[in-house]
C-alpha cells in the first residue's frame, strides 16, 4: 500500500470537485451535480483493490467513481460542460461517466439501477470467463428498492464475481435513514443471509476501506462468488449541487460539525504527518500540481466546441 499515493488520489478528487463547486455559478455547467465531498476515501480505497480490467458501475454520485478507477479527467469536465470532446459526447453530463479504457462502464442517476446493470455485466463475465471483477456502486436509500434483493439472489445463485459497495452516508435526499429503515434491519446480515462475505466499516478511513475492499476481492477472486461491503460515511455539501445547506434543518450543525472532524482527507494527512511519510512542504507541492491539471481541464472543456446537432440520430440505439 503506498500511503503517499492514497492520500494524493483523495486529495485530487476534493479539490476536482471543489473546484466545480467554485465555479458552478459561472452557469457554464448547465446540469446537476451531486458532488462526494466527504466520500473520497470508499472510492480510492476500493479501485485500490481492483486491477484495471476490472469493471464499475456507479450512481448518481459519480465523479469520485470514476476518478479513482482512472478516468480521465478532461473528458469528465467537458462532458459537465456539454462538450463534445467529454466522456459521454456531451449528452449525458455529469451523471453518465464513462471510461471504457480503465473499466469505468458507466454511470446510471436511476437509483439502485446500478445494481442490476452491474449484476448484468458480472454475469457476461461469468459466462465469457473472462476473470474480470464489477463493483456496483449505490447509497444506503438504493438498497430500499426491490431489486437489490433480487440482484443478490440472482447473483448469489449464479456465483458471480461481483462486489456490492455500499456508501451509508445516512441521508437519502433530505431524508435520514431512520425515517426511511427500520433501526434493526442490518444490510451484512441480509447479505450474509443470501451466502455472500459480507463486512462492514468505516469509509472514511482510506486505509480500513480498502483493507475491507481487499478482503471482499479475494474472497471473490477465490471462487466464493459475491460479496458486499458497506463503507460508514458523510456528504458535506447539499445532496445535489454545490453549496453547504445545514441552515435547510434536516440535519443539525453539530452532526455537520461532528462529521467534519471525521474529514477523510484531513484525519489521513494528519497520520500520514504523524508517521513522517509526508511533510507539510509535500502536500503543498501536491495541491499545485492539481491546481494545475484542474485548470487545465477546465480550459480544456471550456474551449472544446458543443456537439453538433444529429440529424440522423446516430447516436441512439433505435433504428
Ligand atoms: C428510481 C428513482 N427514485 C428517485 C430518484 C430521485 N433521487 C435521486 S438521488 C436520490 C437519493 C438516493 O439516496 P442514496 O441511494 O442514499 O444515495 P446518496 O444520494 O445518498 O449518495 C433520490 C431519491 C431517482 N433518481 N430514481
Ligand atoms: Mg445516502
Amino acid at each position: 500500500m503506498n500511503k503517499r499515493d492514497l492520500f494524493y488520489k483523495m486529495l485530487r478528487i476534493r479539490m476536482i470537485e471543489e473546484a466545480i463547486a467554485n465555479r458552478y455559478s459561472e452557469q457554464k455547467m448547465r446540469c446537476p451535480t451531486h458532488l462526494s465531498i466527504g466520500q473520497e476515501a470508499i472510492a480510492v480505497g476500493v479501485s485500490e483493490a481492483l486491477d484495471r480490467n476490472d469493471l464499475v458501475m456507479s450512481n448518481h454520485r459519480a465523479h469520485a467513481h470514476y476518478l479513482a478507477k482512472g478516468g480521465d479527467l478532461k473528458a469528465m469536465i467537458a462532458e459537465i460542460h456539454g462538450k463534445k470532446t467529454g466522456c459521454s459526447l456531451g449528452r449525458g453530463g455529469s451523471m453518465h461517466l464513462v471510461d471504457q479504457s480503465v473499466g469505468m462502464l458507466g454511470s446510471t442517476p436511476i437509483v439502485a439501477n446500478s445494481i442490476p446493470v452491474a449484476t448484468g455485466l458480472a454475469f457476461a463475465s461469468s459466462l465469457q470467463g473472462d476473470k474480470k471483477i464489477t463493483v456496483s456502486y449505490f447509497g444506503e436509500g438504493a438498497t430500499e428498492e426491490g431489486v437489490f434483493g433480487e440482484c443478490l439472489n440472482f447473483a448469489a445463485l449464479k456465483n458471480l464475481p461481483i462486489l456490492y459497495v455500499c456508501e451509508d452516508n445516512l441521508y437519502s435526499v433530505y431524508s435520514p435513514v431512520n425515517v426511511r429503515q427500520s433501526s434493526i434491519r442490518n444490510l451484512c446480515k441480509i447479505a450474509e443471509a443470501h451466502g455472500m462475505f459480507a463486512k462492514e466499516g468505516d469509509g472514511n478511513n482510506v486505509e480500513e476501506s480498502l483493507e475491507i475492499a481487499r478482503e471482499a476481492v479475494d474472497s471473490i477472486r477465490n471462487g466464493n462468488g459475491p460479496a458486499f461491503i458497506k463503507l460508514n460515511t458523510y456528504r458535506y455539501r447539499e445532496h445535489c449541487g454545490p453549496n453547504f445547506d445545514t441552515d435547510l434543518g434536516y440535519r443539525t450543525e453539530e452532526e455537520f460539525k461532528l462529521w467534519l472532524e471525521r474529514c477523510p482527507i484531513k484525519t489521513y494527512q494528519q497520520k500520514l504527518l504523524d508517521e513522517n511519510v509526508l511533510s507539510e512542504q509535500d502536500t503543498q507541492e501536491m495541491r499545485e500540481t492539481l491546481s494545475q491539471e484542474i485548470d487545465d481541464a477546465f480550459t480544456f472543456a471550456q474551449e472544446s466546441p458543443f456537439p453538433e446537432f444529429d440529424p440522423d440520430y446516430e447516436l441512439t440505439y433505435a433504428e
